[in-house]
């Protein structure tokens, strides 16, 4: 995919600061300091567009950024960060839900785990939340640069068991390499595009893998 602009849009908490609903919009989940924020800036090929950081929990609010004029990112604030005071962690479990539950030009979540991890009951249950209401979603393996091809094959292999899905509908990314850049832009066109609901009308994953 070639950038040709990626821009900062807003940081919102609430429906009401979100920018208006017109530009297909892919989300960005998952853990906190699993890589969200560094695999966006890794697509849009930009090294600075969204703060990242070795400390959990960096972002806390929904960001939203304009790609090429044609679509939005949004990262969102990872979840399961065991730091996170109860009731900080309730606002944010509320503030994503209210974002993925009510947002009309949402096309997908793109949910990105740890390769290194093996997935938990959380992303097991998100991923079915995410398909009742049929939104698409993508799934990412980061990090794939710590591990070793043999045991990237065997992680893979625990992760798509874990979530009872083919191991080839889980994209294996590195943000170091860049393996797998290409494949998240194409799971990316296709669900902006909006082919993934076409040919899933129950509306399940949608990477081109
Ligand atoms: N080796 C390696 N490190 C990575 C990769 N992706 C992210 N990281 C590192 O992981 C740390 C967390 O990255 P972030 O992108 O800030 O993670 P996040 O999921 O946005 O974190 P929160 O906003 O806190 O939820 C940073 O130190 C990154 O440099 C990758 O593919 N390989
Ligand atoms: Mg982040």
């Amino acid at each position: 995919m070639r950038i040709t602009s990626a821009e900062f849009v807003i940081s919102a908490t609430r429906p009401g600061n979100y920018p208006p609903e017109e530009l297909p919009e892919i989300a960005f989940a998952g853990r906190s300091n699993v890589g969200k924020s560094t695999l966006i800036n890794v697509l849009v090929n930009r090294r600075h567009l969204v703060k990242t950081s070795s400390t959990p929990g960096r972002t806390q609010l929904l960001n939203f950024f304009a790609i090429n004029g044609r679509m939005v990112f949004v990262d969102l604030p990872g979840y399961g960060y065991a730091k996170v005071p109860e009731r900080i962690k309730k606002d944010w479990g509320e503030m994503i839900e209210t974002y993925l539950a009510t947002r009309k030009t949402l096309k997908a979540v793109t949910l990105i785990l740890d390769i290194r991890r093996k997935a938990q009951i959380e992303e097991v249950d998100f991923i079915n939340w995410l398909i009742e209401r049929q939104i698409p979603v993508i799934l990412i393996l980061t990090k794939a640069d710590k591990l070793s091809k043999n045991q990237q094959k065997k992680q893979i292999a625990l992760n798509a068991a874990a979530l009872n899905l083919p191991p080839e509908s889980l994209i294996c990314f590195s943000a170091k390499t860049r393996r797998g850049l290409e494949q998240v832009w194409a799971a990316i066109g296709s669900c902006v595009r909006g082919e993934a609901e076409g040919e899933n009308p129950g509306g399940s994953l949608c990477s081109e893998n």
